[in-house]
């Protein structure tokens, strides 16, 4: 049961993609705080009690982003460790491509549109250059990706297995 396994998180990470024939963009969060705090990423976070994986991706754009976000669509599974920490995350990654309302800046993230062909991967985590291109063509996935460390906003964590 992943409920009472303390070193298993389960975590939720949805990407914004508007393709159209002119252009295909994304709208990512510089997050402000916490854990990968001075990177981009997509918005999301922990799946709380009582809610489903999806429901929490959800409400983590809701939050995070502003915006009411149109169908999820499940795309793929990522597990997280690093070296000298027994904590895997899971990470559920999600992508829509539609919402309603005007991204906004909230708490933990500020959010910005960027084009398929500036995706600032230097800030960002770097497993997001492994998964978010076959996101983008929309392919699904899994990876495991083993790190040094965290990110911070001076460090992009080295990945040391995948
Ligand atoms: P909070 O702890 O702020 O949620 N996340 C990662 N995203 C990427 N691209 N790479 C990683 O490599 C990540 N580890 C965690 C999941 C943390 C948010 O950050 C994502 C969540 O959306 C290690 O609640």
């Amino acid at each position: 049961m992943p409920s009472v396994n303390p070193k298993r998180k389960i975590l939720t990470l949805c990407v914004i993609h508007q393709k159209n024939h002119e252009q295909s963009r994304i709208l990512l969060g510089m997050k402000k705080k916490g854990f990968g705090a001075g990177r981009w990423n997509g918005f999301g976070g922990k799946v709380e009690e009582g809610e489903t994986v999806i429901e929490a991706a959800a409400r983590e754009v809701r939050e995070e982003a502003g915006v009411e976000p149109g169908p999820l669509t499940k795309r793929g599974i990522l597990e997280f460790t690093f070296e000298n920490d027994p904590v895997r995350l899971e990470v559920h990654v999600f992508s829509c491509d539609t919402f309603t309302g005007r991204p906004a800046e909230s708490d933990e993230m500020k959010p910005e549109w960027f084009d398929e062909s500036e995706i600032p991967y230097a800030h960002m985590w770097s497993d997001d250059s492994y998964w978010m291109p076959m996101l983008l063509s929309h392919k699904n996935f899994r990876g495991s990706f083993h790190f040094d460390r965290p990110s911070t906003a001076d460090y992009q964590a080295k990945i040391l297995k995948h």
